[in-house]
């Protein structure tokens, strides 16, 4: 056996069971070997496409993503997806094929790149030690929830070299729990124990602690959101008020900013989950549950932070107020286990205002184009609800976001750390194949469609039942309405119509072109049919304005 065989069976050992990438003679032999022992291998069209499949597919799998490239340019045209990838915490392997020697075309400084997007270099440097190497880049990735680049120097790759007599893989898992403080959280019941009006904001670090969190924030009274990146968690319940930030309903922010105390669950508090601070109640308290303590008050200032596994630390706080560990501050809140924030007429408010489709709006469809806002609540209402969405960047990205709901915390795939355009289809694809019963949409606008174009032919390839929706206003969007307004030439933002309909037909899909709300019906016969092919929905929509969340997000520049 070679090197680059070990590294393969380590590999698929350690549980790596779907691998994209895009082939080259770098990585052959080491993709070709975890084929061997067991995984499926993905071929994606551009490696920037494998990346994001691969994060995708382990933000929705909740195991390791793994990514193959070749040398030096396979490596650079994935950079983007790593960067999202490794700002996002996602466990992800990436094995990259290495030119040592700098003479070569290939050449590159690899462990610079990795380290510039904050990926963890690491590299197969030897063949005794090949196997070891590849286990422990498996384990960095997933117990310290790192992006990881797997070196595999050329030279050693063809090293001959044996199979261990036992292989090691690592404990899978999405995270480590680690113990939380004992201390903090006795506060932080105490908070609770005197807080009227709690909210509790959950976080992508949330995601597996639906249980635990409910059961405390019945006990407190509390009020449920998630930021972007957790949407769904909440789901059904009678006080979820669905995202906080940019996308939050008027009645979630309201309720937000009225809190006596916000607890972030596994959540950053980040500028957009916070609307740049403003959602933070100005005389309420701020706790931040996480699992790293360097996340705690990161972004906004907290009175307290406890760090801990967040399901561990709710469970513990549910325990100590029943028990009476915390004695209730009867003064104030009245006995833990009280209403706090929660009361009969605010159930019929979250009831009857708490979507956005609830929130009054006049359609400014006409003139062959559809406003995205019918548009997407046409979508909602025709699309089944087992469904997972992914979006791109853009100024349209809101309305998907906003109106289009999803089942579970499995159900939103937001790459978004990095805010790069042109992720979403690649996202859609790898939340796809994480998820094969739920039907897979992604919401592009134009620009970010035609930037990852390279992989519609992959979805008709892999035979995957995807809706594509596409925002088209053709141009940038984003760009426009930030410039326009101050009388900037636009010229440079703005592009002829593009038949994107013919451009995905020609790939194998079926599509439909929308300008008003009676073509959703071509999207209704679709769903009917046999699903056979996958649909793109190339929607005209009107162009008049800028989205609010787009003002916010040009704060954050
Ligand atoms: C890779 C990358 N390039 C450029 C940008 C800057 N940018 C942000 S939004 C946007 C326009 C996107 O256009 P489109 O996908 O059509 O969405 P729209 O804004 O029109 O709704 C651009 C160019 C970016 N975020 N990422
Ligand atoms: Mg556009």
């Amino acid at each position: 056996m070679i090197v680059a065989e070990a590294v393969g069976r380590a590999l698929a050992a350690c549980g790596a069971e779907t691998v994209f990438g895009v082939v080259g003679s770098g990585n052959f032999h080491v993709t070709n070997a975890l084929i061997a022992a067991g995984a499926r291998f993905v071929a994606a069209r551009h490696e920037g496409g494998a990346a994001t499949m691969a994060d995708a597919y382990a933000r929705m799998s909740g195991r390791a993503g793994i990514v193959s490239v070749h040398q030096g340019p396979g490596l650079t045209n994935a950079l983007t997806g790593i960067a999202e990838a490794a700002k996002s915490r996602t466990p992800l392997i990436v094995l990259a094929g290495e030119a040592t020697d700098r003479r070569s075309n290939f050449y590159v400084d690899q462990d610079a790149l990795a380290a510039a997007v904050g990926a963890v270099p690491m590299r197969v440097a030897s063949a005794e030690g090949a196997w070891e190497q590849a286990v422990e880049a498996y384990r960095v990735a997933v117990e310290e929830r790192r992006t990881v680049l797997l070196n595999l120097p050329l030279d050693v790759q063809a090293m001959p070299c044996d199979a261990p007599a036992r292989p090691t893989p690592t404990g899978g898992g999405e995270s480590g729990i680690s113990p939380a403080h004992g201390e903090a959280v006795e506060e932080l019941a105490r908070l609770l124990s005197r807080s009227r009006r709690p909210v509790f904001i959950a976080g992508r670090g949330a995601r597996h602690a639906r249980r635990e969190l409910e059961a405390l924030a019945d006990r407190v009274g509390a009020l449920l959101a998630t930021s972007a990146v957790a949407k769904g968690l909440f789901r059904g319940s009678p006080w979820d008020l669905d995202v906080s930030g940019g996308f939050a309903t008027p009645l979630a922010a309201e309720l937000i900013r009225g809190a006596d105390l916000v607890v972030g669950w596994g959540c950053a508090l980040n500028m957009w989950t916070t609307r740049h601070g403003s959602l933070i109640p100005q005389e309420g308290k701020v706790a931040q549950v996480d699992l790293d303590r360097s996340a705690l008050g990161t972004h906004v200032p907290v009175d307290l932070g406890v760090t801990g596994d967040v399901a561990a630390v709710a469970t513990a706080l549910t325990e100590q107020l029943t028990t009476g560990g915390v004695a209730p501050d009867t003064t104030a809140a009245g006995p833990a286990g009280a209403a706090g924030y929660r009361s009969p007429e605010l159930a019929r408010r979250i009831q009857a205002e708490g979507r956005w489709r609830d929130v009054p709006c006049e359609d400014e469809s006409g003139g062959g184009r559809i406003d995205p806002r019918t548009l997407t609540i046409g979508l909602d209402d025709v699309l089944p609800i087992e469904r997972i969405l992914s979006i791109d960047s853009g100024n349209f990205m809101g309305y998907p976001s906003m109106f289009l709901d999803v089942p579970d915390e499995r159900g939103f795939c937001f790459t978004q750390a990095f805010q790069s355009i042109g992720l979403g289809l690649a996202t859609a694809i790898g939340a796809a194949l994480a998820q094969p019963d739920r039907l897979s949409v992604a919401a592009l606008g134009d620009g970010g469609a035609l930037m990852g174009a390279a992989e519609l032919e992959t979805v008709v390839r892999l035979g995957l039942p995807m809706v594509i929706v596409i925002y088209d206003d053709e141009a940038y969007g984003a760009e426009v309405h930030h410039f326009g307004p101050n009388g900037h030439p636009l010229d440079t933002v703005t592009f002829p119509p593009a038949d994107l309909a013919a451009i995905a037909r020609g790939h194998g899909f079926a599509a439909v072109t929308v300008t008003t709300p009676a073509d959703l019906v071509g999207v209704a016969d679709w769903l009917k049919g046999g699903r056979d092919r996958p649909l793109l929905v190339h929607a005209k929509v009107t162009r008049n304005r800028g989205s609010w969340w787009l003002e916010e997000a040009f704060k954050g520049h």
